[in-house]
């Protein structure tokens, strides 16, 4: 496998490696790929130059990609990692790509309620409304890094546990009829699962440090619930600050990878009555370490049915 450096110095934030072209979108978040037809085809190289530009920029964005269709993008997938199945609680149907129809208005990182937290996820908007329907990402690298010293501290030795009994794929896709709603809810409840994970986390591959919160967590260890909520509130509001944000408007033939180790991201629910629906692949991640080597510890539920662990090697060129 290579292990070559080719994060960008440019001052314009433009470099090539790999066979494709890397443009910065914002100096903390996303950067534009272009130069190559997604597909299960790609290179070595390609691949690697994907997959240190999504480490290195978090968020990823890929134009003019008509071609693709589920298979496309599933065997596009396989070249950056290991596709989980769609869900750890949903057994229906496909159990290749998640649909979601309406937009996930909540800001989350994917599926942190088990201990192997996906690294990526790779994203089609399918049904595109005439207007609205943007999704949001933030850097949750940049977060922690933003934080004074005194903020450091105390998040980083501090833990939170996340469960999956408000998921937000059943409870904020509030466009569908609330039939299919409640039957969506009860599937994707079905089966409990709480971990306890680091509120700080060092990046398998990059070794920054990063927050993970988002909307599964239930509380934080040690804290009653008020403190708990005012203090997620605090690293919120931290990691959402426009500074750290890339907002993508989808247009036909995009397709978006974000770094779910190191992002949250919000489906903007601003399309009227309008249908809008996303296709996801997931990629297997790591157990989360926190910045003193200990590792998530499963509280209910076991996710080996819906992903391998995955412990990818270190990028050279990022200091931490
Ligand atoms: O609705 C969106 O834009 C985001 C969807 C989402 O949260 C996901 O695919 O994980
Ligand atoms: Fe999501």
């Amino acid at each position: 496998m290579t292990t070559t450096e080719i994060r960008p110095d440019t001052a314009e934030g433009i470099y090539a490696a790999g066979g494709i072209t890397v443009s910065k979108l914002g100096e903390n978040i996303g950067a534009l790929i272009e130069g190559v037809q997604t597909g299960g085809d790609i290179s070595a190289e390609t691949a690697y130059a994907i997959r240190y530009a999504l480490a290195a920029h978090k968020v990823v964005v890929f134009r003019g990609q008509h071609h693709l269709t589920d298979e496309i993008q599933y065997d596009f997938a396989r070249t950056l990692g290991s596709p989980t199945t769609t869900h750890p609680t949903l057994t229906s149907a496909d159990n290749r790509t998640l649909v979601i129809e309406g937009a996930a208005n909540s800001w989350h990182t994917d599926v942190t309620f088990i201990d192997r937290i996906p690294k990526a996820s790779i994203l089609r908007a399918v049904n595109i409304p005439p207007y609205g329907g943007a999704t949001t990402w933030a850097s949750t690298t940049a977060a922690y890094d933003q934080l004074p010293a005194p903020l450091k501290a105390l998040v980083d030795n501090l833990w939170a546990v996340h469960s999956n009994e408000y998921d937000y794929a059943g409870v904020h896709a509030d466009r569908a009829a609330s039939a299919a709603r409640d039957e969506r809810m009860k599937e994707f409840t079905r089966l409990v699962f709480e971990t306890e994970h680091p509120v700080v986390r060092v990046h398998p591959e990059t070794g920054e440090k990063s927050l993970l919160v988002g909307h599964f967590v239930k509380n934080f260890v040690g804290l009653k619930n008020d403190e708990s909520a005012a203090l997620f509130q605090l690293l919120q509001n931290r990691i959402t600050r426009l500074e750290n944000t890339l907002r993508w408007a989808w247009t036909p033939g995009d397709l978006v990878i974000w770094d779910n180790r190191a992002t949250q991201h919000y489906g903007i629910a601003d399309y009227g009555t309008h249908k809008r629906s996303v296709h996801r692949v997931t990629l297997a991640g790591d157990v989360p370490v926190s910045v003193d080597g200990a590792t998530s510890r499963i509280r209910t539920g076991d996710a080996s049915h819906f992903s391998v662990v995955d412990v990818p090697d270190r990028f050279p060129g990022f200091a931490s």
